[in-house]
């Protein structure tokens, strides 16, 4: 198997995976920045300019993961990060990625790099995810940094032949460090944003840090006001916590590795859409393996679930290379993978009218490729 994971499945299999319209709804903006703009960016900044040796070095000291260059058919060698980072050391990586992520053109042009990425393989509605930050010595508030997703979004629109192939949503993150201060902040300032596209609100954040009754109250708050809720649960070992967070019923689920029979059947029986995400889960070892992934067991019963890429930048993945890896790892026919992904339009936190229309629009998308 080659670090990329691109013998886990066939050329084929990948390129029906990259034909098919799909649906990404667990994506963190920061970390799916392109590998490219990481160097890029980490050799622009102002005041402690962090070079590409001095980056590695730090990636290195703190993920003992280093950079590789593997050559891509289609583009220029690309920088790839190595798959394979415990969870914790995957968490030190955010820490430097946000390091190098710290001025509003940053922000603006990973968001308009995203969507281009993700356009570019074939997805028609995403649910973008990003903690806000506030950032007193570049002059950011949580607003200045939204505004510059909000820019980066119009800057794709803006210059994209094929702008309308993508809608775009935003879920504001409530990063688990953060105190319930800090996460009502982030709830009232996605219920004031809720009609320039903000469709939700987030619990994410490394899992072994905080508690979950620290950011309930803004989670609630953030229901109260009409807007969805999606909740990280279940990526680590904590009973606990997981049982709490499914009595409360969020409207979706991230992760979900870790579970007893108790847990699962509460699941099963809740109905609650699963966001999963092969690459990220099996990299940060949350999984075993990919023929491991609970996704088999959960699609086998018809729970709904999605596949999503988590951090494109970080595990250096796509949404299509998901696909193949479950088409490969699950045996799943082209028909499955086709309803798989337009099953999708259901659970995202579009109004009915608008699920409906999207999954219209994918449809016929499919119906022009059969
Ligand atoms: C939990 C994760 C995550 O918000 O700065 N994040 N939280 N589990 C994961 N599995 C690997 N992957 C990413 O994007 C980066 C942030 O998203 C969350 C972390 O809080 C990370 O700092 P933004 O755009």
């Amino acid at each position: 198997m080659g670090a990329d994971g691109t013998s886990l499945f066939t050329p084929e299999q990948l390129a029906f995976c990259q034909a098919l319209p799909k649906i990404e709804l667990h994506a963190h903006l920061n970390g799916s920045i392109r590998p490219s703009t990481m160097e890029e960016l980490s050799q622009q900044l102002d005041g402690a300019p962090i070079s590409l040796p001095e980056l590695q070095r730090l990636i290195r000291q703190t993920t003992m993961i280093g950079f590789h260059f593997l050559p891509l058919p289609s583009a220029s060698p690309t920088l790839l990060l190595a798959a394979s980072r415990t969870l914790g050391e995957c968490f030190k990586l955010f820490d430097v990625i946000h390091r190098i992520t710290t001025t509003h053109e940053a922000i603006q042009r990973i968001t308009r790099e995203v969507l281009e990425d993700m356009a570019a393989d074939n997805v028609v509605y995403a649910e973008l995810r990003t903690t806000p930050k506030a950032r007193p010595e570049q002059g950011m508030t949580k607003e200045s940094y939204l505004d510059a997703v909000f820019r980066g979004i119009a800057d794709y629109y803006a210059s994209s032949r094929r702008a309308a192939d993508i809608q775009v949503r935003l879920l504001l993150s409530i990063d688990r460090r953060q105190s319930a201060e800090e996460a009502m902040d982030t709830a009232r300032l996605a219920v004031q944003l809720k009609d320039e596209g903000v469709a939700g609100l987030d619990l994410s954040g490394n899992p072994s840090v905080g508690q979950w009754g620290t950011w309930r109250p803004a989670l609630d708050y953030a229901r109260q006001h009409g807007l969805k809720v999606t909740v990280h649960a279940g990526e680590v070992w904590n009973p606990e916590e997981t049982a709490a967070i499914l009595a409360w019923r969020p409207d979706r689920i991230g992760h979900m590795c870790c579970l007893d029979e108790t847990l699962e059947k509460q699941l099963l029986d809740s109905y609650i859409p699963l966001e999963l995400c092969l690459s990220s889960n099996v990299c940060t070892e949350s999984v075993p393996s990919y023929a491991a992934h609970h996704f088999s067991a959960f699609h086998a019963t018809g729970h709904p679930v999605v596949l999503c890429t988590d951090d494109t930048g970080v595990f250096a993945t796509s949404l299509s290379r998901e696909y193949a890896l479950a088409a490969a790892a699950f045996g799943l026919s082209n028909e499955q993978l086709t309803q798989l992904a337009l099953a999708a339009a259901d659970y995202t936190f579009l109004e009915p009218g608008e699920q409906r229309a999207l999954r219209e629009r994918m449809e016929a998308a499919v119906e022009v490729e059969r």
